[in-house]
């Protein structure tokens, strides 16, 4: 299978753990996409330009993390990374949303980042700044829920690529004040699936 990602995408990195996670390395081709781009090639592979996205050998490609993210982890049929039943089940999709929240928005402000320093917009990363202030202020509290330790799960993996977006960006300093996020995040770092799809390309500010 081919898997289509970018140096920068935190959705695709999240695809790319848990590949890792599940030991299927020699299964996932990983090629690198260039997005954004008019006319770029990849627009021709998966028409929303987006990644990840899983070319199968059978079957339709699959875009977005979340289902690519199902299908890696069911492929040999013991998938670790369902949702538990009942509440503990609404839980861990509440959990998951929020920390998709904290990677859209941080994706969206490195993106603008990634421009000229001319063509940036202050005020699109004036405002990303401040929901990155609200949400690891909530995530300092909310950290100690019993789903975002113990066996590993999408709530826990969501949040660490989200916040590991801090590699990319000298100024993104959400560390400050969130002693236990900070903490917590480090623990993943340490993990082979982290170190491997670490990407050192830091972004001026
Ligand atoms: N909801 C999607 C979001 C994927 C996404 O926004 N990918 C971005 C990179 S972070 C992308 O490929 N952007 C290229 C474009 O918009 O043309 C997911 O969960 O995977």
């Amino acid at each position: 299978m081919k898997l289509y990602i970018t140096h920068f995408s935190p959705f695709a990195r999240l695809a790319r753990v848990v590949s890792r996670e599940k030991g299927l390395e020699d299964r996932i081709e990983e090629i690198f996409a260039v997005t954004r781009k008019v006319d770029t090639p990849y627009n021709q592979i998966n028409p929303s330009g987006r990644v990840p996205y899983l070319v199968r050998e059978e079957g339709a490609g699959v875009e977005g993390s979340q289902p690519v993210c199902y299908l890696l982890d069911h492929l040999d049929g013991q998938p670790i990374l369902d949702p538990p039943e009942g509440e503990m089940g609404l839980e861990y999709r509440r959990l998951e949303e929020t920390g998709r929240s904290v990677m859209d928005g941080l994706s969206v402000w490195v993106r603008e980042m990634g421009r000229p320093p001319e063509d940036r917009s202050a005020a699109i990363g004036e405002y990303e700044r401040r929901r990155m202030n609200r949400l690891t202020a909530y995530w300092e509290k909310e950290i100690d829920h019993p789903l975002m330790g113990g066996d590993l799960n999408m709530p826990q993996l969501t949040l660490a690529c989200a916040l590991l977006l801090e590699e990319f960006y000298d100024a993104l300093t959400w560390r400050v004040d969130r002693p236990k996020l900070a903490a917590w995040v480090d623990r993943f770092n340490e993990r082979p699936s982290f170190a491997d799809t670490r990407v050192h390309y830091p972004l001026k500010p």
